[in-house]
């Protein structure tokens, strides 16, 4: 404790020498710090839901006014109904303490234009246009700043489907589109009042760029800056003009990322917005275990919660973030301002965090009662249960640690044994680096971004499965490499498949960008009696450093849905 004590301290110092210096490295060091936030989405289209006139649309629920084509006009009709007479913001703002978040950020704008807060700039807004008249991001602003959580709001900057000038509303708006009017007509006056009416923003969150210049967007981020120095801005400002990178939504690297600071923002089931029929809820022991995977890879996790039109956060939503605030009540110390893995992270047994003297083992698959750890070349001088504080017993030979485990995970999430170290920073054995990425390497379904509205992950199996619908190729796992690999690969399949389900040709894609794969490899699922197989695929596939991300998918029919997939293994060429 007194250690940590110490660290803590240290670390506060060196906030204050970064403020000292640049407000922004400063922010960053805080936004480091936090780790865990909360996202909300909350618009009119909580009141559809995902339904229109009667009829249900796929995708996500804040898009329903671009899935379904609704027009303007009648688009407005619903702010004449949204009434959200059960919010509370103390109550949400302590769900996020509950939760064990640091910070939350919500929509203020999103792609639909409706402002939730009162805005000067537009008189579309939740105090001019509905029946609720208030503002409820001041009172939002203020229950965080009570409870030390810091704030922010998310803003959609350019895409803005009621404005003729904005971006993404072709079926109100067919003509010509002058960005520039609904830049300063709109962007630039609401940015400002949302940096000068709501306090300290511990952060702007942009999204979706698309069409704005270098020039606006430099003019966006002077505002910012100019307005509040320490506010950070997301990549999603776009033009490279971000103070930190942000993944693609629901996407974790597969690797450590330590070359700069950057944000996983997550749904809690498939969609962003309140959609009353996904209940689609993800697993605590799964976010548990994803939240340690990110900050062992050295980022942020921005978890979503989208709350009702009345102003409720679904009651699933509310049970899985108080599991997991249980969880980081016990084992905090392993996330908050923790360092990320000095380890490659070849599978999905364990995961790790750090602290000057102290590495964290996160076991998110138990290992069972014998567990050997290999890499790590500092003397381990003590090691106990982070939870219970109980002594775990090991034996150390040079770099492999052998530790004796019983036979039954301690805690059912995530069982984290600190080791006490004899060196400050870990001496790690060259070959077992985090950024020495070896010949052979495993894409685990786990580690990938589930794409759709069936597929599934089944813990117990390690698989994913359901790779449905193939003619719109939404179920689909896509795998995202930050620039870690690149080369050419020799790929394994580890799958399993009753026979009578065999026979769908399978592909997997590399893609540049949201597109269709630029390269590809093929194959055919074979039956495997159900049981676990691996099994070679013919092709090479080429991965360069800018390619976004790989995808496992059925392309041409999907009668092998049912298919297990644990992994692809990619085994560079010539190795
Ligand atoms: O289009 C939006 C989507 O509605 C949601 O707001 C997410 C959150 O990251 N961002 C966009 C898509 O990336």
């Amino acid at each position: 404790m007194r250690r940590f004590c110490l660290w803590l301290a240290l670390a506060a110092v060196s906030v204050v020498k970064a403020g000292a210096q640049d407000p922004t490295a400063a922010a960053l060091a805080r936004f480091d710090e936090m780790k865990f936030g909360m996202f909300i989405h909350w618009g009119l289209y909580a009141i559809p839901a995902g339904e229109w006139k009667g009829q249900y649309y796929r995708g996500i629920g804040e898009w329903i006014m671009h899935h379904a084509r609704i027009p303007v006009r009648e688009y407005e009709e619903l702010a004449r109904q949204f009434n959200p007479v059960k919010f509370d913001a103390d109550q949400w703002a302590q769900l996020a303490r509950d939760a064990g978040m640091r910070y939350l950020v919500i929509t203020a704008k999103h792609h639909d234009g409706f402002a939730m807060y009162g805005s000067k700039a537009s008189s579309y807004n939740i105090v001019d246009a509905t029946p609720y008249k208030r503002d409820p991001m001041k009172d939002l602003s203020a229950a965080c700043a009570r409870r030390g959580l810091a704030f922010g709001f998310y803003y959609s900057q350019d895409q803005d489907w009621h404005e003729p000038h904005g971006r993404g509303n072709t079926w109100d708006f067919p003509g010509e589109r002058k960005p520039e009017i609904y830049f300063r007509g709109k962007v630039l006056p609401q940015v400002r009042e949302l940096l000068t009416g709501y306090g300290p923003l511990a952060l702007i969150w942009f999204d979706t760029p698309g069409m704005l210049s270098v020039a606006q967007v430099k003019e966006l981020r002077n505002l910012v800056k100019t307005l509040q120095p320490s506010c950070l801005i997301n990549s999603r400002i776009g033009h490279g003009m971000g103070d930190y990178l942000q993944t693609s939504d629901n996407a974790i690297p597969i690797q450590v990322l330590a070359k700069q600071k950057w944000e996983v923002p997550a749904t809690l089931n498939n969609t962003w917005g309140y959609k009353k029929r996904d209940q689609n809820w993800k697993d605590p022991a799964d976010l548990i275990a994803k939240l340690a995977d990110i900050v062992s890879k050295g980022g942020n996790y921005l978890l979503n919660v989208g709350p009702t039109a009345e102003g409720v956060i679904p009651e699933a939503s509310q049970r899985i973030l108080r599991t997991i605030g249980k969880w980081l009540e016990a084992n905090g110390e392993a996330i908050y301002g923790a360092g990320h893995s000095p380890f490659y992270l070849p599978d999905i047994t364990w995961r790790c965090t750090t602290k000057p003297g102290r590495l964290y083992l996160h076991l998110i698959n138990w290992p069972g009662p014998n567990f050997r750890f290999e890499g790590l070349e500092s003397k381990v001088n003590r090691a106990w249960f982070l939870a219970t504080r109980k002594p775990v017993s090991f034996q150390q030979k040079g770099s492999v640690l052998d530790f004796r485990l019983p036979p039954r995970p301690v805690d059912p999430y995530n069982t984290v044994i600190v080791l006490e170290i004899a060196d400050e920073a870990p001496r790690v054995a060259p070959d077992r680096r985090y950024d020495r990425i070896p010949a052979q390497v495993d894409l685990w379904a786990w580690t990938a971004r589930l794409r759709g509205e069936e597929i599934r992950y089944d813990r117990a199996s390690l698989s994913a499965t359901n790779f449905h619908k193939a003619e719109t190729e939404r179920n689909e796992l896509w795998w995202y490499p930050y620039g870690s690999l690149e080369g050419e690969y020799r790929v394994e399949l580890t799958y399993a498949c009753s026979d009578a389900a065999a026979g769908s040709v399978f592909r997997i894609g590399v893609h540049r960008g949201n597109q269709p794969p630029h390269h590809e490899v093929r194959g055919r699922i074979e039956g495997t009696g159900g049981k676990f197989v691996t099994r070679p695929v013919d092709g090479v596939l080429r991965i360069s450093p800018d390619d976004l991300f790989i995808s496992f998918s059925l392309p041409e029919g999907d009668a092998s849905a049912s298919l297990q997939l644990r992994k692809l293994t990619l085994i560079r060429k010539g190795s």
